[in-house]
């Protein structure tokens, strides 16, 4: 099977790429960001064209923290946007017969009872820093599901929780919270900084996914007979911002204090995935949080010694 991975140099698809890399029953195909622009739909109609995928994964997303999501609404809902609907249009009209699209727990309303089943999907408001980017995939995920039930074809999504591992942006300002922190600490301890300034409040629990096991949910959702339109995907349990701090300090060795910028915004108070379905199916997440931060930590060390660090 001739399978194209939308966003392979990016965390999620770099993943997949690892993930698929030895299955022989596989043929991956993958553009860099420079030879396929995605938001383009003359451009991706002509890749379906020319090289005739047979399945798809939809891993390419502009992606960011809490502040970039909160600064660049107009960005993030445009281009999300395009991606989305340029790769499912393509897909349906070149004969894809499989794709999976991936989404973002974000998708679900701010104060949706937790843990957040996949049927609380547009019963309230959305949280407002990131209304833009769950709009865009919700779009995504609502265009999979009619496209299936319009045109028969096997299009469905995934709504992983947050997540994190090799291959993370580490841009101060513009990065999720993981990354953001692992690099504070870590250049804190290496200055001999007395403390480290973390955002918000300390009191918003998230819970977090290492990237490796979502690649692994999704080849598990690729092989799946009949899936939900969409599934959750995540540990089913989450931690305090407050105690991701503390598992930071530890794993990088900084001794010193946190102090909190609460004129930083907290975003949602809580987003932990009801992941039942998806362990009704038989899938369920094996890399513990405290395992995937010292993994994450070692990665971020060799990149940076390495040069390929994002940030
Ligand atoms: O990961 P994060 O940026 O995004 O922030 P969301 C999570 C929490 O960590 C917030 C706090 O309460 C932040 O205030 N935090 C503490 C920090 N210190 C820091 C720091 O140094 N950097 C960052 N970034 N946060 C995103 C959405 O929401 O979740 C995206 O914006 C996406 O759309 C993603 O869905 C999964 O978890 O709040």
């Amino acid at each position: 099977m001739k399978l194209f991975i939308a966003g392979s140099e990016g965390m999620v698809g770099s993943a997949l790429v690892r993930r698929f890399a030895n299955e022989p029953d596989l043929t991956l195909l993958r553009r860099a960001r420079r030879e396929l622009d995605l938001t383009s739909q003359p451009a991706v109609d002509a890749f379906f064209a020319a090289e005739k995928p047979e399945a798809v994964i939809v891993a390419a997303a502009k992606v960011g923290g809490i502040l970039a999501n909160r600064t660049y609404p107009a960005e993030f809902l445009s281009v999300n946007l395009a991606i989305a609907a340029n790769t499912i249009g393509s897909a349906r009209r070149h004969g894809v017969r499989r794709l999976l699209f991936l989404g973002s727990s974000c998708i679900y309303p701010k104060h949706a009872p937790q843990p957040m089943s996949e049927d609380c999907l547009l019963t309230g408001p959305l949280e407002p820093t990131n209304e833009a980017y769950a709009i865009a995939k919700i779009a995504g995920l609502k265009l999979a599901q009619f496209h299936r039930r319009e045109h028969g074809v096997l299009f469905h999504s995934a709504m992983p929780t947050n997540l994190y591992g090799s291959g993370d942006n580490y841009h101060l300002e513009h990065s999720h919270v993981l990354p953001a922190l692992l690099r504070k600490f870590h250049e804190a301890r290496a200055a001999g900084r007395a403390e480290v300034t973390a955002w918000g409040t300390g009191t918003p629990r998230r819970e977090f996914l290492h990237v490796d096991d979502l690649a692994d949910a999704c080849a598990f959702l690729l092989r799946t007979e009949n899936p939900p339109d969409w599934i959750n995907v995540g540990t089913g349990t989450d931690v305090t911002i407050r105690e991701l701090t503390e598992m930071i300090a530890e794993a990088t060795g900084f001794q010193g204090r946190i102090v909190w910028d609460a004129s930083k915004p907290d975003g949602t108070p809580r987003k932990l995935l009801d992941v039942s379905r998806l362990s009704a199916l038989g899938w369920r997440a094996r890399i513990s949080l405290r395992d995937g931060v010292a993994r994450t930590y070692a990665g971020f060390l060799a990149e940076k010694t390495a040069g390929t660090l994002r940030q």
